[in-house]
């Protein structure tokens, strides 16, 4: 039996940073400078054992699949060393993350074979959260991904309202292995690559951190709080865990502002949820996580086994006394409503297969201009009848409604998975940063192929 056992975590900084929270002297005050967190993040081919039996080629972040679970805190200057080993053009991108556009890690920015690149950012207050990076080169994401590059990014506040709640990791993935455990990629022109691109590209063996069913220890009462990150391809999890509920605290952007309870968790690839667990199972007994039937497909591709249950991991209780019951906060934290009177303009996004508004991702083409300080309302529209998870880089959204259905509270996104024949709306404010930013359907495949477009942020006139 394995233990659930997070990636390692880059948190001994003291042995990676150049500089710590040195103290200088502004407005004749003393004043904390930021910590300056340095780190370098290898890309490089090598051969690991992902599923018993086999080693296969992979590519690798510091040599792991996952890669190294990175852990900053609001407030943080970030500087990241780079280094492309591999034969091909990558890039990371910070998913989430509200950063300059120059270290985005965007399709426009690739680091050439043998290349080198630091990417620089702050890490802003109010950011705290459950993120992830992972490569966005042009037409090749899906590869790369599946080969191995993804990782977990951990953004903690220093006034975490339950911080003192004990922690696990669920990053989900999932790989398509021969029998011999070699990655499993279709030959070009196979029925396997017209379904995968259809469906996106799912695998056969569902990971968490990286290991087959692996175990989470927990004693009977004890409440956790699970980070759950989606880096699956195209896969969306309907989690369910046997005989319990979940108290959700958090989604993309952080937390929410109060509690929910939610009996199932539907979290597209890509979207990210903090979950609040507690063992109701007498001491001894145990219960498994699942990831229940969804159906995202269009018909003609469905998989045959779309509608069975799959298991993700066993929670085992101990065989400790039970320990007493404990009080979670009933308010999280504010999250001021974006101001929908401001709105200067209104984009539609219309989604049909493999299209944006009837296009294909073109690098020299920007679709839409937006104004540094504009607050926007975004339309999105699922023509199809499949789901299409949207993602815009760089900005955190507020969504307003499905299907004209308001949602019940406010929360920080970057993603919503656009159902079938769905029509969502967010709203969204560009405070800071102008550049040029990705928006996109986040199933691997689809933007490989051109469902993507380019928003350029300009800076007001003055
Ligand atoms: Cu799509």
């Amino acid at each position: 039996m394995t233990s659930v056992r997070p990636p390692r975590t880059i948190m001994s900084f003291a042995l990676l940073c150049a500089l710590v929270s040195a103290t200088g002297v502004a407005y004749g005050r003393a004043r904390a400078l930021p910590r300056v967190v340095e780190l370098t993040i290898t890309a490089a081919p090598t051969r690991l054992s992902l599923v018993p039996g086999g080693t296969t080629e992979v590519l690798a972040y510091n040599g792991q699949v996952p890669g190294p679970t990175l852990e900053f805190r609001e407030g943080d200057h970030v500087v990241i060393h780079f280094r492309n080993r591999l034969a091909e053009a990558t890039t990371i991108h910070w998913h989430g993350l509200h950063i300059p556009a120059a270290s985005d890690g965007s399709p426009m920015d690739p680091v050439k074979p043998g290349g080198n690149h630091d990417y620089v950012f702050d890490i802003l207050p109010g950011a705290a959260g459950t993120y992830w990076y992972h490569p966005h080169p042009d037409g090749r994401t899906g590869y790369q991904v599946a080969m191995g590059l993804f990782g977990a990014l951990i953004i903690r506040a220093a006034d975490d309202p339950i911080a003192s709640i004990p922690e696990k990791l669920i990053l989900l993935s999932d790989n398509r292995f021969t029998p011999r455990g070699v990655v499993d990629l279709p030959a070009e022109g196979s029925p396997q690559e017209e379904v995968d691109e259809v469906n996106g590209r799912e695998g056969n063996v569902l990971f968490v951190n990286g290991q087959v069913m692996p175990t989470i220890a927990i004693r009977s009462g004890e409440v956790q709080r699970w980070r759950i990150i989606n880096a699956s391809a195209a896969r969306v999890y309907r989690l369910a865990l046997e005989g319990h509920e979940f108290l959700q605290v958090g989604t993309d952007g952080g937390l929410f502002e109060h509690p929910v309870p939610v009996r199932e968790l539907v979290l597209a690839n890509g979207e990210r949820a903090e979950l609040l667990v507690r063992a109701t199972g007498a001491p001894g007994s145990r219960a498994v996580l699942r990831t229940l039937p969804y159906d995202r497909y269009v018909p003609q591709t469905r998989p045959a086994d779309w509608n069975v249950p799959r298991d993700l991991l066993t929670l085992q209780v101990s065989d400790d006394a039970p320990v007493a019951a404990l009080t979670i906060p009933a308010r999280l934290r504010p999250i001021p409503a974006l101001d929908t009177t401001k709105v200067t303009a209104r984009r539609f996004i219309v989604f049909s297969q493999g299209m944006i508004n009837g296009k294909m991702m073109d690098m020299h083409r920007v679709d839409e201009r937006g104004r540094l300080g504009a607050t926007e309302i975004w339309q999105v529209e699922n023509l199809v009848g499949m789901d299409h998870p949207f993602h815009l880089h760089g900005f955190q959204f507020q969504l307003l409604d499905r299907n004209g259905v308001p949602e019940p509270f406010r929360a920080w996104k970057d993603m919503v998975n656009v159902r079938k024949h769905e029509t969502a709306r967010f709203v969204v404010r560009f405070d800071d940063y102008a550049g040029m930013w990705m928006y996109h359907c986040h199933i691997l495949d689809h933007e490989d192929h051109g469902m993507m477009g380019i928003l350029e942020v300009t800076p007001t006139r003055r």
